[in-house]
């Protein structure tokens, strides 16, 4: 069972920081939609900080993860995976990646080792070994629960041939956390010695609210076909807490007339069983009852127009 918000805040570590060996530093988790990331970081944390879907694209903004022990604290920035896409949403997507990039002191470029490298995962890897960003760069290979050591070696020697230059090429699966520990080990070995960026208590930077937006977007991802997850976004309108429960109020935002019967169901039961697994989620997350409300406004083409992307943080 994951643990609560509240069980996170409470169980007080108080790590040495006047250690002058103490690391610090950020690493972004970087690479093409689905291969993984947010599972990662996931499981790192030991918390779900950022959702995830079998849907590509599931990652629209920049989510920290923050990692703390006794020797080093690791600021994990997951990334919305890099696409090409023709919406205003996508393009600023990409650009969060990319930003993300340039600011982190180590780089993880993630590829999903049970695929074929394709085109645009080559292109991508290519693009980060040029060395243009002067930075450690660890490729990591996941979910190797779904290959083979004859289908894991060719795929490793690619990326070594793509990317001579990188530091490590780990392969790991996020999911079932095998060889993760390794990984962190070879991330701290590039950090920087610093005192540490965040409370050590802190294991994301979002706010209770930007989680249930994104516990709402989660489960419209793994309810909807199609098109419409990835024209459809969540605002919060009313977050009230009122110590033994929290009272939400969120809209679904969809892009055409069209897709708001389809989002709710014959006679509501689609948006009656988002809204019954999201309450179910944040209930879990931030450790008390919470009463939701949903509704579903249309919002023509809300992808393409920068106003409202931004008001969503988008
Ligand atoms: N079998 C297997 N599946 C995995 C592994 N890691 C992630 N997955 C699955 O891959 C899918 C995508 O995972 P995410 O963590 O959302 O991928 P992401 O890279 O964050 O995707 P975007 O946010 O869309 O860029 C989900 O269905 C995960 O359960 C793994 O190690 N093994
Ligand atoms: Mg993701």
């Amino acid at each position: 069972m994951t643990k609560s918000l509240e069980d996170m805040i409470h169980e007080v570590q108080s790590f040495n920081t006047d250690n002058p060996d103490y690391k610090c530093g950020s690493v972004a988790l970087l690479g093409r939609p689905n291969v993984g990331k947010s599972t990662l970081m996931n499981k790192i944390i030991g918390n779900k900080v950022a959702i995830v879907t079998p849907k590509p694209q599931t990652t629209r903004h920049r989510i920290l993860g923050i990692h703390s022990d006794e020797n080093q604290q690791i600021v994990f920035v997951d990334t919305p995976g890099i696409h090409k896409g023709s919406q205003q949403l996508n393009r600023n997507m990409v650009k969060v990646a990319y930003a993300a990039a340039e600011e982190a002191d180590v780089l993880c470029i993630m590829q999903d080792g049970s695929k074929p490298l394709d085109r645009g995962s080559m292109a991508l890897i290519e693009r980060f070994a040029d060395g243009r960003l002067d930075k450690p760069r660890i490729h990591v290979i996941n979910k190797i629960d779904q290959s083979n050591k004859d289908r894991l070696l060719p795929r490793l020697q690619e990326i070594q041939q793509l990317d001579p230059d990188a530091v490590a090429y780990v392969p790991i699966s996020a999911k079932k956390g095998s060889q993760v520990q390794s990984l962190v080990q070879e991330i701290s070995k590039h950090l920087p010695q610093a005192q540490p960026m965040y409370d050590p208590e802190w294991f994301t930077d979002q706010s209770q609210k930007q989680m249930a937006a994104e516990y709402v977007r989660e489960q419209v991802f793994l309810s909807m076909y199609q098109e419409i997850p990835f024209q459809t976004a969540v605002d919060i309108e009313e977050f009230v807490d009122l110590g033994d429960k929290i009272e939400i109020a969120a809209v679904i935002l969809v892009g055409s007339e069209r897709h708001k019967p389809m989002l709710i169901g014959k006679r509501g039961e689609l948006m009656k069983h988002i809204g019954i697994k999201t309450r179910q989620g944040l209930e879990e997350l931030l450790g008390c009852k919470v009463n939701l409300k949903l509704w579903v406004k249309v919002q023509k083409d809300w992808f393409n127009k920068p106003g409202i992307l931004q008001d969503l943080g988008l």
